[in-house]
């Protein structure tokens, strides 16, 4: 399964399986697919440039039976990120590199060091300036950054207000790939790549990247991924809680929804969606805040299904309510032969 329409990198992914790959092995293909597609200008080079103009890169792939990662933050000059991060995987002890030096550390696995910049980029870059640098990310500095560009500097006084998630840049920063991979013999895999989000201060390194907030899986239980404000997301690790739900029995739904709940209850304008595909090969699908709704692919069986789906904006009932909602009804159902006393009970329990 895939974010978004990126039915190419589903496509490749299943290819890979059929062929006898591994499920890392089409976790791998499903994202560097994306990255050479530049898919929804998200992934890959060429896109969101940070605020000098420049391209990053992060990415993850995590096997599902080991709880191994690979794992680039801020990658620099790679075009193929998922692929450092397989080599992250395969060939190092450690699980995460960044910036620079994850970029020498590319190039000493053969990765050919270019520059990640488009005419697009550039000329994003160039609109983005003329515009006094708006949107951008930062707050509380001086000059103000609602209205002017940098350098900034911090101003004495904190706000404690909640960020307005609203602005991390519309539909066109949330399309991540995120890919879940399960292969015949029930392995299962996860990855994401992404070029962040647009116009980020140089050094931002959103959720794709970090276990449990981008990508999770346990392969006895299940595997989430996950799309949206990163620097929201990651403070929430709704891919991990996402499959903690499902190990506490949750159906891969309702496991979805507590996910993204969770983030909602704080944070009501964030944008966002995690993809929950069990063990047993259910899915599971939740959203918040994404305007047209959310995408997804699955590859089953050789079909390949482009979905579509709303988020719910509507707060779900409480389990309190839900509870106090089923003693009404069998209090009415009780006494349902004295209409007049039913309806005083059901007053005082919804309308105090
Ligand atoms: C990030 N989560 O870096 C990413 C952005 C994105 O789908 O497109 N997610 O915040």
């Amino acid at each position: 399964m895939t974010t978004w329409n990126f039915i190419e990198a589903t496509q490749s992914a299943w290819d890979t399986l059929m062929v006898g790959g591994s499920a890392i092995d089409a976790v791998e293909t499903g994202c560097h697919v994306c990255e050479e597609l530049q898919c929804d200008n998200s992934v890959g080079f060429g896109n969101h440039p940070d605020e000098n103009g420049e391209t990053t890169l992060d990415a993850m792939i995590m096997d599902g039976d080991t709880f191994n990662v690979g794992a680039v933050a801020g990658l620099r000059r790679i075009k193929n990120a998922v692929g450092v991060a397989r080599k992250v995987l395969d060939n190092t002890d450690h699980s995460m590199l960044s910036g620079d030096l994850a970029t020498a550390f590319a190039v000493q696995m053969g990765f050919k060091e270019e520059s990640l910049s488009s005419n697009e980029s550039t000329e994003i870059y160039n609109e983005w300036k003329s515009a006094d640098c708006q949107p951008n990310f930062w707050e509380n500095v001086t000059p103000n950054s609602t209205a002017s560009c940098g350098p900034y500097s911090p101003l004495r006084s904190q706000s404690n207000e909640a960020k307005p998630a609203i602005e991390f840049g519309g539909n066109s920063n949330h399309d991540t790939i995120g890919i879940i991979a399960m292969d015949e013999n029930g392995k299962m895999a996860v990855g994401t790549s992404t070029n962040g989000a647009k116009y980020k201060i140089p050094g931002r390194v959103g959720d794709s990247p970090i276990p449990g907030a981008g990508a999770y899986v346990d392969a006895k239980i299940g595997a989430a991924v996950a799309t949206g404000n990163g620097d929201i997301m990651l403070r929430f690790l709704p891919t991990f809680s996402a499959v903690e739900f499902l190990r506490q029995g949750y159906q891969p739904e309702l496991a979805a929804e507590m996910a993204i709940n969770r983030i909602k209850v704080v944070e009501p304008l964030f944008s966002g969606a995690v993809i929950v595909v069990s063990s047993h090969g259910q899915v599971g699908v939740a959203c918040n805040g994404l305007e047209w709704g959310f995408t997804y692919v699955t590859a089953e069986n050789g079909t390949i299904t482009q979905m579509q789906m709303f988020c719910e904006e509507d707060a779900k009932p409480s389990k309190a309510s839900i509870y106090y909602q089923s003693i009404a009804v069998a209090i009415i159902f009780m006494v349902s032969l004295n209409i007049n006393k039913a309806y005083f009970l059901y007053i005082r329990l919804f309308r105090n």
